[in-house]
Parts: C-alpha cells; sequence; structure tokens
C-alpha cells in the first residue's frame, strides 16, 4: 500500500491532483442529486428522471469507493504529521466517519430487498441524519478552505515561531481576522439555511405515531374533512394494533387535492355487471373491517402496526360483480394524476382495503384522506392516495411511477 501510494504521489503527481478534483465532484454530484431525491417537492417534477437520478446516486456512491479507500490510506500515511494538532485529527475522523457512513447506509439501502425494511429503514435515518449534519459541514469546510480565504495575514500568524525575529517584530494580532470572520459568517449561514429543515426533519422522524409527533398534526391540518365523520369500531379505537410505529413521509406528485362532501364519491366502473358510484354519505354507511399491518416504501422506509379499517377490495368488487373478461383493475387517484394497476389474481391473494380510518381516526389529506388504497403486501406506490375510481379492464395497467421505471410487480 505503501509503495503504491509514493509512485502515485511521485511519478502520478498529476494524477493525484486530478483525483482530488474528481472527488469534489463525486461530493458535489451525490449531494445534489441526493437532496433531490430527499425532497418531496421534487417527485412530481422529475417523474421519470427520478429513477435515472437514483441510479446515478447509486452509482456514484459505489463509485466512491474508490476515493474513500485513498482518503484512509492517505490519512494513515501522514497520520504522524498531525501529531499535536488535534483540531485537524478531529476533523480527519469526521469526514472519514461520514464518507463511511454515507457508504455503508447506502449499501444497504441499495439491498433493501435483501436486508428487509427493518434494516433498511435505520440506514435511511441514517443515511438522512448524516446528510443534514454532514453536508453542511463538508460545505464548511470546503468553503473556509477556498484559495481566496487564505489572506497573507493569517498565514503569519499560523507560522509564528519561525517568522518572528528582532527584524520584524510581530504584528499586533488582530482579534478577527478575515477568515475567521468568513467563517463565522458561512457558519451562521449554513447554520439559518439548513439549520431549520434539519430540526423539522427530525421531528417529524423521532415524532412516529405514537409520541406528541407529526401524525397529530397531520390530523390536525386535515383539509379534506367529510361530514358525518367515519366513526371508529371497536377494534380501531383503541388501535388493536397498539398505534403505528414509525412516521409516514408525505408523498405526493401533484398539490394535495382538496375534497368535500360536494365533489367527492367513490366510483366501481369498467368491466363490471353492476357500475357503483358512492357519495361520502352513502359510503361512510357501508360495513368496514379492521387490519394490522405494515406499510413499505421502495425508497427504504416503513411504518408498522398500522390499523387500518375500510373495506376489502374484494368485497367492493364483489358489490359490483366482476365480468369474466376482467383481467385487472385500475385504481385512480381524485388528484387526477396518479394511478396503479393489480391483477384480480394479486388481488386475491391480498388483504387491499380501501381504507377510511388509520388507527382510529379518519385518514388526513396528506397521507391520502378521506379514503386511500392500502396494499400491505406490496410497496406501497400501489398505495394510491385520494382514491376516487376503481376502473376493471382486460388487460394490464402500467401505473405512474411503473411508467417510470418502478416494477410492476411489487411484492415486498
Ligand atoms: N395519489 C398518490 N398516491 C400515492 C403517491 C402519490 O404520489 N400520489 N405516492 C405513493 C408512494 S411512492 C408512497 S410510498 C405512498 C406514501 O404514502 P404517504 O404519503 O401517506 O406516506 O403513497 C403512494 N400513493
Ligand atoms: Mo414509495
Amino acid at each position: 500500500m505503501k509503495g503504491w501510494l509514493e509512485r502515485l504521489r511521485k511519478g502520478y503527481g498529476r494524477k493525484l491532483v486530478m483525483l482530488h478534483a474528481w472527488n469534489g465532484w463525486l461530493v458535489v454530484i451525490l449531494a445534489l442529486s441526493g437532496l433531490l431525491l430527499l425532497g418531496g417537492f421534487w417527485r412530481g417534477v422529475l417523474g421519470e428522471g427520478r429513477v435515472w437520478l437514483k441510479t446515478l446516486h447509486i452509482a456514484v456512491g459505489i463509485a466512491s469507493v474508490v476515493p474513500i479507500a485513498y482518503y484512509l490510506a492517505l490519512a494513515g500515511k501522514h497520520w504522524k504529521q498531525l501529531r499535536g494538532k488535534r483540531w485537524q485529527k478531529f476533523n480527519v475522523y469526521v469526514v472519514l466517519g461520514f464518507l463511511v457512513g454515507w457508504l455503508l447506509s447506502g449499501l444497504l439501502l441499495w439491498q433493501f430487498k435483501l436486508v428487509g425494511p427493518r434494516v433498511s429503514n435505520v440506514a435511511l435515518i441514517a443515511h438522512d441524519v448524516l446528510t443534514w449534519m454532514g453536508l453542511p459541514y463538508i460545505i464548511y469546510h470546503s468553503i473556509t478552505r477556498a484559495k481566496w480565504l487564505k489572506d497573507p495575514k493569517r498565514r503569519t500568524v499560523q507560522s509564528e515561531a519561525s517568522s518572528v525575529d528582532d527584524l520584524h517584530p510581530a504584528a499586533p494580532q488582530p482579534v478577527y481576522t478575515r477568515r475567521a470572520f468568513i467563517r463565522g459568517a458561512i457558519g451562521a449561514g449554513l447554520a439559518v439555511t439548513i439549520g431549520p429543515s434539519f430540526m423539522k426533519w427530525l421531528g417529524e422522524s423521532m415524532g412516529g405515531a405514537g409520541g406528541s409527533g407529526s401524525i397529530d398534526k397531520l390530523i390536525a391540518s386535515n383539509s379534506n374533512e367529510l361530514l358525518p365523520a367515519p366513526q371508529p369500531m371497536p377494534a380501531s379505537s383503541p388501535p388493536i394494533g397498539g398505534g403505528a410505529q414509525g412516521s409516514f413521509r408525505v408523498y405526493t406528485v401533484t398539490p394535495i387535492p382538496s375534497f368535500s362532501n360536494a365533489n367527492w364519491s367513490l366510483r366501481v366502473d369498467g368491466l363490471v355487471d353492476q357500475p357503483l358510484e358512492w357519495d361520502w354519505e352513502q359510503f361512510v354507511k357501508l360495513k368496514r373491517t379492521v387490519q394490522v399491518s405494515d406499510f413499505h416504501c421502495v425508497t427504504g422506509w416503513s411504518v408498522y402496526s398500522n390499523t387500518w379499517e375500510g373495506i376489502p377490495v374484494k368485497e367492493m368488487l364483489e358489490m359490483a360483480g366482476v365480468q369474466k373478461k376482467a383481467v385487472s383493475a385500475i385504481f385512480h387517484s381524485g388528484d387526477g394524476v396518479y394511478t396503479s394497476g393489480i391483477t384480480l389474481e394479486q388481488l386475491a391473494k391480498d388483504d387491499a382495503m380501501i381504507a377510511v380510518m388509520h388507527d382510529g381516526k379518519p385518514i388526513p389529506s396528506d397521507l391520502g384522506g378521506p379514503v386511500r388504497l392500502i396494499v400491505p403486501k406490496m410497496y406501497a406506490y400501489k398505495s394510491v392516495k385520494w382514491l376516487s375510481r376503481i376502473e376493471l379492464i382486460e388487460g394490464e395497467h402500467i401505473g405512474y411511477w411503473e411508467q417510470r421505471g418502478y416494477a410492476n410487480e411489487a411484492w415486498v
């Protein structure tokens, strides 16, 4: 290893410099693509691009094994030179810690099917925490170390022991160097810009359904409360599942649609004997059942032990009478954009439900209320929010995310 580094340093000095520049670009690409993947706002804008971006992010992330190994080797080699420089040593540990942490959690997220939802959930939280903490740290350090900040005054202070002699008495040290000032300003700027989103994120992910956290806020800001309010069955309130564990990330590819008694309805049509349509007053009177199930998003997070109350899809279809030719159902969202397609064969095997309540309370608008689909054994991109129509068709339907690269077969 030592010989390799030596050769790299002497014979390939240029390459070393290039490698450094490459590292910079890798970090920039990973940070930008990562932030775009993280932000809910970008989901709808990116569409198909999201799947490409994720592939890019993963590929670049894996490629970054090379520079990380290189940094490890370099840090090991020059460790002696850092003797006494505790701050710099600390810095090396921190940066390496972030890089290795991102890499490991990223690998687990990449292999989410292999490691299972429990592990990928933890990996996603770790990946996010590292991003919220590490990104400002690294931006701060790379900006404050930029050449334009290294003014001469600062340098003389640094090398005080060797440069101060009788002819050149030490200049009185300014309380703030230009550099320290800019450093402070950048630090404050980062704290102000990134800090609040970090705290918001922290509150949301730690809040869970059990605590005083986000789901209560989502319920409080429910803009789709229809009347009469659905009354929970005994199994829902208190929830037989004990209440959901974990928290939902609000995903939508459109602005949250709003519904009132006047414009809400649910239809079952297409290849059925008897097309059906309910308005809210009729719909809340339908007999409901309760199920406890886990909810898994393909991006790595899960919410466990949700007590959902609603009408099993199978019962809905029986009411309408499915024709022999029908092969699958399209679930349409009232947002006018989102759909998912599930075959009748898959629906027969699954406990898919048209859910009206979650843990004994109406589903808030952000989470797809008043009524959403729940397909517990499939990844949640099948679980259409603001469900408005079930259409039976002859062939198979490729849904919103499926058109943009997600697998049509979505069993967890
Ligand atoms: N109408 C609609 N339904 C949707 C989505 C969406 O963007 N629009 N996203 C899907 C995805 S990918 C997931 S993970 C879940 C997220 O549900 P939540 O926002 O309630 O957490 O909803 C699914 N149903
Ligand atoms: Mo998802």
